[in-house]
């Protein structure tokens, strides 16, 4: 059974690449013809690991191709995901499984609705990876990865196949919950980072704003659902920031290299659903115009 990458991009390619490794089938899906023809002049993708760089030629395709797809890893980021899947829908066969890459919260349930006879697994990764170059993917810290399907807790047969290709992943039947705890991780630690332009760990001389942060996240998560996921938020965003004082988050990282960040699955979703459930939320969404603010005022996507 053939793996459909689309996307290669940092994680995509660091999954793509340890597949290709194990022996599995994969088939890396391009934007378009151009950076089709572009990867095909590359050689294939480049996986640097421990200083250590090897080419994988994974064969490529762009979406347009007709072969119908299986099996497909979405791993490109939360705004792109929704017109990703609709460039392809017509290739996935029914009951085909789609495994959801995307960080936050908000595109998952979009593109499941759009693709309503395909099976949607939702992934939370902790795993770091980035470009340096064209179709060249840094492994760049250690991580997990938990998958799950809230519809359905059945494991998929080929689970194995990720472990044994070097992926580290565990199969959870409360995904939701994973997901929505790394959101309320992203959404104390990174707006504030990119506010104060700061490394994670500039936030510990910020300690009463983080609190209180946490404190509506955890209210937040307990009025919608997800009471599992506020059990100590506060203790635990506090123990990221030390554990990665030394990092800078994923979106001041966007910011300062000036790409869209994906604050509309983070924040905003965080917002969002605190409307829909009547719960007073004022730091979050301060911190939500604030943030828009900043990126407009920076000359990057808002949303
Ligand atoms: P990325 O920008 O490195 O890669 C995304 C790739 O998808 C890009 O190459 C882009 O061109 C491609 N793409 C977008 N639309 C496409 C389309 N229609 N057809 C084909 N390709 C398309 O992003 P990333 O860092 O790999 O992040 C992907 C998701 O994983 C994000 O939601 C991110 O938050 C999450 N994530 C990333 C990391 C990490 O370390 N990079 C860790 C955890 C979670
Ligand atoms: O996930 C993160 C990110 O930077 O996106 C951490 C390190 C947890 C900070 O929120």
């Amino acid at each position: 059974m053939t793996w459909h990458v689309l996307g290669a991009g940092s994680l995509g390619g660091l999954w793509a690449t340890r597949l290709a490794r194990a022996g599995q089938p994969v088939r890396l899906i391009l934007r378009d013809s151009s950076r089709l023809t572009a990867y095909r002049a590359a050689g294939g993708l480049s996986l640097i690991e421990d200083g250590q760089t090897h080419c994988y030629p994974i064969p490529g395709e762009t979406a347009a191709a007709s072969t119908p797809i299986r099996r497909l890893l979405l791993a490109c980021k939360a705004y792109d995901a929704e017109a990703a899947v609709a460039s392809l829908a017509s290739r996935l066969l029914p009951n085909a499984e789609l495994i959801l890459l995307q960080n936050g919260l908000g595109s998952q349930a979009t593109v499941a609705a759009s693709v309503p006879h395909s099976r949607c697994i939702l992934a939370s990764s902790t795993e770091g990876a980035f470009r340096d170059g064209d179709f060249r993917v840094v492994f760049a810290g250690h991580g997990h990865t938990w998958l799950g399907d809230p519809l359905d807790a059945t494991q998929p047969t080929w689970f194995e196949q990720l472990t044994s290709s070097g992926i580290p992943c565990e199969w959870t039947p409360d995904i939701l919950s994973r997901l929505w705890r790394k959101l309320a991780l992203n959404c104390a630690i990174n707006p504030l980072s990119v506010l104060y332009d700061c490394r994670n760990g500039g936030l510990l001389e910020h300690p009463l704003e983080v609190a209180t942060l946490c404190a509506e996240l955890a209210a937040l998560l307990q009025a919608s659902g997800h009471a599992a996921a506020a059990i100590d938020l506060q203790a635990d965003v506090q123990r990221v920031i030390r554990a990665t004082a030394e990092n800078y988050s994923s979106m001041q990282q966007d910011v300062s290299q000036r790409r869209r960040t994906e604050i509309s699955y983070l924040l905003g979703q965080a917002c969002a659903v605190a409307a829909r459930y009547h719960t007073d939320v004022p730091h979050l969404d301060a911190l939500q115009q604030r943030l828009r603010a900043h990126l407009t005022a920076h000359g990057l996507p808002s949303n």
